[in-house]
């Protein structure tokens, strides 16, 4: 070709340049696979997006051809057609051969695509096994054709023109793309996100490839107020969307916020029309302004009181849908995946221009203003609460250092396999310590007497130590709702949300004495279960244990007997020879026979509490603390009864 040996003398480094991005596609285009096959087409159009942003485009056209090749034509100014003054060469030669010839040679306007990879249309011309520029330009038409990278024609001129535009039409390199298979969809997706960005711009698109041709035509006079409701679709939206745009220092600012009824926050964050996935200094000057702005209305306009706490930038941003688009000279991408806007001077710009905008708009549209605070005071409150619980459980949970001191602990940390013994008294529970299993079998002694309940309001039953180390132990928390009216909660601040599922042992074992002083403990613990931690008695998880009354020795042989009638059964059996022996207390039974026949999962006898139980154990304590003169009497009578029973056997 005559005329290609024409450039190579002084466009050698030129040329090596365009090389060396067929040498190392990936370093230029991230990619040989879809994403850098799309990333060509993209290094085209967002030139003509410039050109829009520039104010000197609203029509692109992008179209994908039979041939594998793709187009995009626009109505901008045209890429300059004259001798570049150093190059000495058509100027428009040098953009499509020079590689990072972009910046519109020094001159004023954004470089879009000076944002991923900043490659330039000459990348496209560099990767593409032939690409043809057509210019409109001072009247006439322009034209040149290259064949991977390399001008195959001088820059011809081809008849007259009317208004001013640039036409590319390339065919990805298959020596360089491992699919050269545009997708439409993908495309699509870029086309319209442009479009919402440049708001105004008309872009269409077509398949021109096999039978299923499609055009799709993008438009949004609204801009990125058109994007924000286009991502609220589907949503219940409180307001039209919110719209300020600011220029300072040579870069200028657009914000669209909607928000929505839902807890989600959208905020999609743009620089130089490349989304900042990773967000940045525009982002986080954004949020700053926005909880700013939204506290200093909530306070300044009274609906938050001085002594409320201020809301913070979640709660703010509840139900937010927003674009934040900003456009600056330098961008410097970090993170990642480089979508990470650095330029520290854009926080503080941001800032200003979005505390100044929505002040202003929040204060000349107070109906919005106040639907926007009750939401983030709605979110306040779920914070608060949900806070509280935390705490209360927090308070009650797993950790070592805040379980009760008195409680030895098993060394299980497997609550199916545990089981916590409430035993009364401490010298009994000196005995069960001896007797247990400490892999799996923890005990709490109960000392003093347990408070009533019944008669006791929340605030006071949670203040008494007993309780404290029982709840403190479960790691369950307590039910709020008492189901008594004699009960008075004491706020939601002093109680935490019962959560099963926080249960440390799955077996809560309530030992003590068959005797008086020992029923009613069992009663009154008993009680508190069933007021406050009714779902453990439902699920099944509390027990009492029923050491027996008695030892009888036959010969070698040791056998126990639960009660009367059982001992009654167990002398028959045995014939006379026997010596029987009753416990006065846990506190005197050997840890052996505590062991055998109270603790030991063998050999042992539960009984599982069930709520009909519980709610017997309630009455009977209201009962003895009640002013029923007759019902008392009656009661103790029959516990007499039973304290008489057991003597006649001593
Ligand atoms: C360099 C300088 C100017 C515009 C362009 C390039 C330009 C490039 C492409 C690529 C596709 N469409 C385009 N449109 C314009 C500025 C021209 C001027 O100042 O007149």
């Amino acid at each position: 070709m005559a005329e290609a040996t024409e450039y190579t003398a002084k466009d050698i480094r030129v040329l090596k340049g365009l090389e060396a991005v067929r040498n190392r596609p990936a370093m230029y285009v991230g990619t040989t696979g879809p994403r850098g096959l799309h990333h060509i087409l993209y290094e085209v159009v967002d030139n003509s997006i410039d050109e829009v942003f520039a104010g000197a485009c609203d029509r692109i056209e992008v179209t994908l051809y039979e041939d594998g090749s793709a187009e995009v034509v626009d109505n901008g100014r045209g890429i300059p057609v004259d001798e570049h003054p150093t190059e000495k060469r058509s100027a428009l030669e040098v953009v499509m051969t020079t590689l990072h010839a972009g910046g519109k040679f020094g001159g004023g306007g954004y470089k879009v695509s000076g944002g991923l990879h900043g490659v330039g249309v000459s990348c496209t011309n560099a990767l593409s096994e032939w690409l043809e520029v057509e210019v409109s330009r001072d009247g006439a038409k322009w034209y040149q054709r290259y064949e991977r990278g390399k001008p195959v024609t001088k820059v011809e001129k081809r008849g007259s023109a009317r208004g001013t535009g640039t036409r590319v039409r390339f065919l990805p390199d298959a020596q360089i793309f491992e699919s050269t298979t545009f997708d439409f969809d993908t495309v699509a997706r870029r086309l319209r996100e442009l479009a919402y960005l440049a708001g105004g711009v008309r872009i269409t698109l077509r398949d021109r490839r096999g039978p299923q041709q499609r055009e799709e035509v993008f438009y949004y006079k609204g801009g990125i107020r058109a994007y924000v409701e286009h991502l609220n679709e589907g949503t219940d939206v409180l307001h039209k969307p919110i719209f300020f745009r600011g220029e300072r220092e040579g870069v200028e600012v657009e914000i669209a916020i909607q928000y929505n009824d839902g807890i989600h926050e959208t905020i999609l964050s743009y620089a130089n029309a490349i989304h900042t996935a990773e967000g940045g200094t525009h982002l986080s000057g954004f949020k700053s302004a926005v909880t700013a702005a939204v506290n200093n209305y909530a306070f300044s306009s009274g609906m938050r009181k001085e002594k409320q706490r201020r809301l913070t930038g979640d709660e703010v941003r509840e139900g937010m849908t927003a674009v934040i688009s900003v456009k600056l000279r330098n961008p410097q991408f970090e993170g990642q995946t480089k979508t990470k806007l650095g330029n520290s001077e854009i926080e503080g710009l941001v800032y200003s221009i979005v505390y100044e905008g929505l002040s202003d708009f929040l204060a000349e549209n107070p109906a919005i203003a106040r639907r926007i605070v009750n939401k983030a005071e709605t979110a306040a409150r779920a914070n608060d609460a949900a806070r509280r619980a935390a705490e209360a459980t927090r308070k009650t949970a797993l950790s070592g250092a805040s379980l009760p001191g008195k409680l030895a602990d098993c060394s299980s940390r497997n609550p199916e396999e545990s089981e916590l013994f409430l035993v009364e008294g401490d010298s009994a529970g000196g005995n069960a310590k001896q007797a247990r299993d400490s892999r799996f079998q923890a005990i709490l002694p109960l000392r003093g007497v347990i408070i009533n309940v019944e008669k006791n309001r929340l605030d006071r039953v949670l203040s008494n130590e007993e309780i404290r180390a029982i709840i403190t132990a479960l790691g369950t928390g307590i039910t709020t709702h008492s189901g008594n009216g004699d009960v008075e909660n004491g706020g939601e601040e002093a109680t935490s949300k019962f959560d099963l599922s926080k249960l440390r042992y799955h077996r809560i074992i309530v030992m003590a004495d068959a005797d008086v002083d020992g029923s009613h403990i069992r009663t009154l613990v008993l009680t508190f279960f069933f007021r406050y931690m009714q779902p453990l008695i439902r699920a099944g998880h509390l027990y009492i244990a029923q050491p027996p009354l008695y030892r009888v020795k036959a010969g070698k042989e040791t056998h126990y007997a639960l009660d009367d009638e059982a001992l009654k059964a167990l002398l028959d059996r045995l014939g006379k020879r026997v010596t029987v022996y009753r416990f006065k207390g846990l506190s005197e039974m050997d840890p052996d026979d505590l062991a055998q026949t109270t603790m030991e999962p063998a050999t042992r006898k539960l009984r599982q509490v069930t709520l009909e139980e519980a709610e017997e154990a309630s009455r009977i304590i209201s009962v003895l603390m009640g002013d029923n003169v007759e019902q008392r009497r009656e009661f103790l009578v029959q516990h007499a009864k039973a304290t008489q029973d057991l003597d006649l056997w001593a």
